[in-house]
C-alpha cells in the first residue's frame, strides 16, 4: 500500500476536493483484500452492516440494484482492519484533509452489480451524524472501473460551497442539482480508475457514479472518516443503537468501540 503523497497530491486533494493515486495497492494486496472482503460479504448475508443495526437489510428496492453495499466489514475481518484502520492509512489522510487525527466512521464494500443503476449526484458528509468540512472516504478499486462498468466522476471543487443539504440516491440521478443550481456548469472529472488505484475524496465533494452496462462486477472497497474531535449532530446514520441511545447532540463522537482513532499527531 503506497502512502506516500506527494505536496502536489495534497495541494490538489484541497483545491479539487478529490485526488487520485494510481497504483495505490499491489495485485497481491488487492487479491488480499478481495478474498477478506467476498469472505465477509457471504458470512453477512442480506444484513448490510456488521455488528448492529439489524433492520437494515438488502432487499429489492431500486437503490439495492445501485450496488450490493455492506458495512463495517472491519468488526468482521482483521485484514479489512489492518489496510483501513492501519495507522499508515490514517497518516496519510491526516496529510491530505490537513488535520491532526482522524477515527474510522465506516467502511463499505460497494459493488456495481452486472446492469447496476447508476449512483445518483449526491454528497456523502451530510448522511452522517456528524458535520464536518474534513471528512473524507477512500474508495479502492478492486476491479477496473471504466466508463462502461460504472466508475465514480467527481464535481471539483464543490466542497468548497457545499453546505450540509443533501439528496437520496434514488432514481432520479440530478436532484442535488436543484438543491445547489450554481453546480449546473461545472464539468465532471471522470475518475477511471486501474484495479489497485484509489480516489480520495471530501465527505462535501459531489460524486456519483453511472451505470454498470457490462455482465460482470465493478467491486470496490470504501472506508470513510471522521476527523478527531467532531460532535454528534442527533443522526442516526448506521450507529448501533446501544450507542446511539447514550448520545445527546453536541457529545463528543470518540468512541473507541466503535469508531476508534486510527492515527494521531500527538
Ligand atoms: O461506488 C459508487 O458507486 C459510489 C461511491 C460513493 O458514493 C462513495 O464512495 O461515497
Ligand atoms: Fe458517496
Amino acid at each position: 500500500m503506497n502512502t506516500n503523497v506527494t505536496q502536489e497530491q495534497i495541494d490538489a486533494y484541497q483545491r479539487d476536493g478529490y485526488v487520485i493515486l494510481p497504483d495505490f495497492l499491489s495485485e497481491v494486496e488487492v487479491d488480499e483484500i478481495l478474498a477478506a472482503v467476498e469472505e465477509s460479504v457471504a458470512q453477512m448475508g442480506k444484513q448490510k452492516v456488521a455488528g448492529g443495526n439489524k433492520d437494515l437489510v438488502e432487499g429489492e428496492s431500486y437503490y439495492d440494484r445501485v450496488f450490493l453495499q455492506r458495512l463495517n466489514l472491519w468488526k468482521l475481518n482483521d485484514t479489512i482492519k489492518k489496510y483501513f484502520l492501519g495507522p499508515k492509512m490514517g497518516e496519510m489522510l491526516c496529510k491530505l484533509a490537513g488535520i491532526d487525527g482522524i477515527r474510522v466512521w465506516h467502511d463499505q464494500t460497494l459493488q456495481k452489480q452486472p446492469w447496476g443503476n447508476p449512483t445518483a449526484w449526491h454528497l456523502d458528509n451530510p448522511y452522517w451524524s456528524f458535520h464536518s468540512k474534513n471528512a473524507l472516504s477512500i474508495w479502492i478499486a478492486l476491479d477496473e472501473a471504466t466508463v462502461q462498468n460504472g466508475c465514480l466522476y467527481y464535481l471539483p471543487g464543490t466542497h468548497k460551497t457545499a453546505s450540509y443539504d443533501n439528496v437520496d440516491i434514488r432514481e432520479d440521478i440530478a436532484s442535488l442539482f436543484d438543491v445547489y443550481p450554481q453546480w449546473k456548469k461545472i464539468e465532471p472529472a471522470v475518475a477511471a480508475m486501474k484495479r489497485g488505484w484509489a480516489g480520495v475524496h471530501n465527505g462535501l465533494t459531489a460524486h456519483g457514479a453511472g451505470p454498470n452496462m457490462t455482465p460482470f462486477p465493478r467491486r470496490a472497497m470504501t472506508c470513510a472518516y471522521m476527523p478527531e474531535g467532531e460532535h454528534f449532530n442527533g443522526q442516526q446514520n448506521i450507529l448501533p443503537k446501544d450507542y446511539f441511545d447514550t448520545l445527546k447532540i453536541g457529545d463528543e463522537l470518540n468512541s473507541e468501540e466503535h469508531n476508534p482513532l486510527i492515527w494521531s499527531s500527538k
